[in-house]
């Protein structure tokens, strides 16, 4: 028995990498039929000469795109065309945090900003340099991708962020020989190489980035109001000098996340953004 990582899955068909990084192809043990049960990319596996026989303990499970083991989601804002937007920001990093994923910040196309927008924009987003890391780049500036290409070094990367932000020239530029789609996607959607059954896991810097978008819409799925305090890590962190345990942070007296809004230690636009995303989990939840 062999130990290897699925790098690839297409019609049924895995392609698992070894230590050594060669490449073979095996099918699944016909005790994974269930699809519940059954190998994803990403998954660390034993395999024999025809068959993947174990799956070895997961660290995460992402449904869409369906990956296991991911370590963490590079989340791509654009500056500009479109504008950026922290709501957008926001509702991508509760999405990520929620899946147990650890989120990388990027700003793309600083090249149509103007020095003074950049800085602005820099200002604002300062803030979030104390618990995430942040990358400003542009798919024209080679030594800012170097750093950021550094960040997919060793690591299972899942791309996040609406689409036009520039995931794939990014990912381009950073490696050409990826050729990757740029422009509009949606069209090739449901076809050819991006169907669900077509999971793949790309070569990046000696990481792995998978070639489908996660986290592209922005769907919170089973996500209920009450969780929503452990996604935002900042206010999460402060929540134990909240008064009340339990403290969601709209209505109880004596909440430490208000009081350091209004002492302007927390943006207000993170906190409006936090109060917009709860009420729109609590409205959710009151129609069923
Ligand atoms: N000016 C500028 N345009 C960019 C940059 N990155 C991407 N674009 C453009 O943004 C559009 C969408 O890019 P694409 O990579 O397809 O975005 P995706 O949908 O996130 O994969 C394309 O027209 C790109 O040429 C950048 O750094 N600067
Ligand atoms: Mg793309
Ligand atoms: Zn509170």
């Amino acid at each position: 028995m062999e130990e290897g990582r699925i790098v690839k899955l297409l019609g049924g068909v895995y392609t698992v990498e070894d230590e050594k990084g060669n490449r073979v192809n095996r099918k699944a043990r016909g005790k994974f039929r269930h699809v519940k049960s059954s190998p994803k990319v990403g998954d660390r596996v034993l395999f024999g000469q025809d068959f993947i026989t174990e799956i070895l303990k997961r660290q995460n499970d992402l449904h869409r795109p369906p990956i296991a083991n991911i370590d963490q989601a590079v989340l791509i804002n654009s500056a500009k065309e479109p504008d950026f937007s922290f709501f957008l920001m926001d509702r991508f990093l509760v999405l990520i945090e929620s899946e147990d994923i650890t989120p990388i910040i990027v700003v793309n196309k600083i090249d149509l900003l103007s020095e003074t927008e950049l800085a602005d924009l820099q200002e604002k987003l300062s803030y979030y340099e104390t618990f995430y890391e942040v990358y400003y780049v542009s798919k024209h500036d080679t030594e800012r991708l170097r750093a950021l290409s550094n960040v997919f070094a060793d690591k299972i990367s899942v791309l996040a962020g609406q689409t036009g932000g520039g995931k794939s020239s990014l990912l381009n530029a950073i490696d050409p020989s990826l050729s990757l789609k740029i422009g509009d996607v949606s069209k090739a959607l449901g076809r050819g190489r991006h169907t669900t059954r077509h999971v793949e896991l790309l070569r990046i810097c000696d990481g792995l980035v998978a070639d489908t978008p996660g986290f592209s819409k922005l769907d919170f799925g089973g996500l209920e109001a009450e969780d929503l305090p452990h996604m935002y890590p900042d206010f999460f962190e402060l929540s134990s000098k909240c008064q009340f345990r339990g403290c969601t942070h709209m209505n109880e007296p004596k909440c430490a996340v208000k009081k350091a809004v209004a002492n302007q230690d927390i943006p207000a636009f993170r906190y409006d953004n936090y109060k917009q995303i709860y009420q729109e989990l609590d409205a959710k939840e009151k129609r069923y």
